[in-house]
């Protein structure tokens, strides 16, 4: 297969683009396309002080590459999980995402949970009614918080996640398959910002995995390969295969199923239950974000818990 730009050998065929392009054509057709995103959904604007949310898989490392290609001014975090069983995986992800900061001259901050908070994310799951043995519910409670805050108090405009396609198009079907409506409400490659809460976007919201994938190894960048191993039993994994099934069978399936949704979202009459609702006025006691009930924020109750449940026991009790 030839490339449609210059004829050379092309090395990838987006089918649903009808494009098939090489190496040198591609790269730059995906730095371009990013940059279509990124004002056509008007997630950011140029000078727009960003900072990327990194885990050192491909999605992130590649966005954080092709903003600063756009000139974007922008900065990496990384939150440190503590994610072992016996892979080392969290300690080989933080490598992965220093290393390619020092490669590129690019400034990478680290938020190590169990050094702020006291437990590791799988501890803390063992000892939470949140967790309940399954470190994924206060894993992702945990890294929104600190990233938002992150985002806050470094004073950035937006803060980005290397979601792509095939991640939103297996949320939607997850959200669909349970009508989900607060998280369907909540789903949308921007959050404009509103107090206690920084803007956050998706710049590759349109790419499917496979171009991010290929983005990152035709620029040589080593990323970590493996998932995270509490990611083998997810349902968005489950979702994602039938996705690719349906695609295999019709091209660009998968690719209408998510944009029409976002089309569709905006003639629904959402009640306001999600993210995007209206701010609750009540405030966190701890740590004065707004929050949706009780005294506390579901972030510092949660860890309240996990400090006290993981405390020692005096000596003689
Ligand atoms: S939530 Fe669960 Fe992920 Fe956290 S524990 Fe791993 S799989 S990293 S997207
Ligand atoms: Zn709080």
């Amino acid at each position: 297969m030839k490339c449609r730009k210059c004829g050379r050998k092309a090395v990838i065929n987006m089918r649903q683009h009808k494009l098939a392009l090489c190496a040198q054509d591609f790269l730059t057709w995906f730095v371009k396309q990013t940059e279509r995103t990124i004002h056509r959904d008007a997630l950011f604007e140029q000078g727009s002080n960003v900072l990327v949310a990194v885990s050192g898989g491909k999605d992130s490392l590649a966005l954080w590459h092709v903003l600063q290609q756009l000139g974007y001014p922008c900065n990496g975090l990384y939150i440190g999980l503590g994610i072992d069983d016996g892979s080392a995986y969290s300690d080989r992800s933080r490598a992965c995402a220093q290393q390619f900061a020092d490669q590129h001259g690019m400034n990478l901050k680290v938020v190590d949970v169990a050094a702020s908070h006291g437990a590791t994310i799988p501890e803390a799951a063992q000892v939470t009614r949140r967790g309940a043995g399954k470190p994924c519910s206060v894993c992702g409670l945990t890294r929104r918080y600190l990233m938002n805050r992150a985002a806050l108090e470094g004073g950035y405009d937006v803060l980005v996640t290397g979601h792509n396609l095939d991640d939103e198009a297996a949320t939607l079907m997850g959200n669909t398959m349970n009508w989900l409506v607060g998280y369907l409400e909540s789903q949308a490659p921007l959050l404009p910002e509103k107090p206690g809460f920084v803007r956050k976007a998706k710049p590759f919201h349109r790419f499917y995995e496979r171009e991010t994938a290929a983005y990152a190894l035709l620029r040589g960048i080593d990323y970590i390969q493996e998932e995270c191993p509490y990611s083998a039993d997810a349902k968005s994994i489950y979702y994602k295969k039938v996705l690719n099934q349906i695609e295999t069978d019709r091209p660009g399936a998968k690719q209408a199923f998510y944009l029409s949704f976002l089309q569709a979202r905006d003639q629904i009459q959402f009640t306001g239950s999600g993210e995007r609702g209206p701010l609750p006025d009540a405030r966190c006691s701890t740590c004065g974000q707004p929050t949706r009930g009780g005294r506390q924020c579901a972030f510092c109750s949660t860890w309240q818990n996990v400090r006290a449940r993981n405390k020692p026991l005096e000596p003689g009790r």
